[in-house]
């Protein structure tokens, strides 16, 4: 079986819905085909300020949603990034394989610096990417579902192993993105031109799985669409329909084409309506489940700490072969 990895924010407390349909719900699919690695990755959380309670429920927070999503500790190994020391460790080697330069191309951190201000960014979050390389290295991971705005950092990936394989031999698998088309970037409900994010987007153009499902049928009825009136896919001249259009066909499984068949000669509020309502059924039991799972934090610690103790068996490994490649005298 193939090898995947990919690891989500504890920050926003509820994941919204770009994280869902961008990476979580692959995550949930590949369980069945691939051997699957997944963590809350804590450690990129505090590349910016944490409150130290906040960060420990949000974490909980995360795993829960992810079971609730349909991680499933039986199929993949779910787990947190800081109860693997090992994440931090290969991190440090990979920050010394990376150039200077190299790491200030990284877009994500060009744009979250710039909006921060010099004064008010980490070198963490400078060398977020890095450690991001670590955690997909770790594992060997051949793919690595993800969202398009973690192309780049796939790439990254991808050009240190190569590096360090040529530097000190083989010894890690080159990893490829896994970026389903469809939900690569699913954009923010009121400015369709950008992708839906917890830092970026305005409260009404963020779907957060666990506002109250009230509140998600309200914004979803209020999307921006445009001053034409039919329902028509076509992302460049229509992004706010074809967003909606995206997020509809997934849900319910109808092709786009199907979707639009169906809404021929019909309003926009009626897409909205109907969208508004497969949401709530969609986000409704999500969040029932999520709240079974925080009700019992002692069951959750024991899956999450399962889930280190497997992925830590396949960390030390790699590390241990890299810590010998690099050159590091052996602690015994
Ligand atoms: N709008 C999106 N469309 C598709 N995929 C998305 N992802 C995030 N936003 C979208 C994917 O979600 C996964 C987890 O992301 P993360 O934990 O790194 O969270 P994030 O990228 O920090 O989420 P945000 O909301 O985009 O945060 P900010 O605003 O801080 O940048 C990733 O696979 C990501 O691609």
């Amino acid at each position: 079986r193939p090898r995947v990895l990919s690891g989500i924010q504890p920050t926003a407390g509820s994941f919204h819905l770009g994280n869902y349909l961008g990476a979580v719900r692959q995550w949930v699919a590949l369980q069945d085909t691939h051997d699957a690695f997944y963590c809350v990755v804590d450690l990129h959380a505090i590349t910016v300020p944490q409150d130290p309670a906040e960060l420990r429920a949000n974490t909980r927070l995360a795993a829960a949603q992810l079971l609730a999503a349909g991680l499933d500790p039986e199929r993949c190994t779910l787990f947190i990034q800081s109860h693997v020391p090992e994440h931090a460790q290969l991190g440090w080697v990979m920050n010394c394989l990376t150039g200077f330069g190299e790491a200030s191309r990284m877009t994500q951190f060009k744009d979250k610096s710039a909006k921060q201000g010099a004064d008010r960014t980490t070198v963490g979050l400078f060398t977020y990417p890095v450690l991001q390389v670590a955690d997909i290295l770790l594992y060997q991971a051949d793919q690595v579902p993800v969202g398009e705005d973690q192309r780049q950092h796939i790439e990254l990936t991808r050009d240190l192993a190569e590096r360090f394989n040529g530097r000190y031999g083989q010894t890690f698998t080159l990893p490829a993105p896994y970026i389903p088309k469809e939900t690569a970037k699913i954009y923010d409900l009121q400015d369709p031109s950008v992708k839906m994010s917890k830092s970026a987007s305005t409260p009404k153009g963020l779907v957060n799985l666990l506002d109250e499902p009230k509140a998600t049928a309200k914004k979803v009825k209020s999307a921006v669409t445009d001053t034409d009136t039919v329902i028509r896919f076509d992302p460049v001249g229509k992004p706010g329909v074809s967003n909606l259009l995206t997020i509809m066909s997934v849900l319910t499984g109808s092709t786009v084409a199907a979707l639009e068949k169906e809404y021929e000669g019909k309003m926009y509020g009626a897409l909205k309506t109907d969208l508004a309502e497969v949401m709530v059924d969609f986000v409704t039991p999500f969040k029932d489940r999520t709240q079974e799972y925080l009700d019992d934090p002692e069951t959750l610690d024991s899956i999450l700490a399962k889930g280190a103790e497997k992925a830590r068996a396949v960390a030390a490994e790699t590390l241990a072969q890299t810590y010998a490649r690099v050159g590091f005298l052996p602690a015994k």
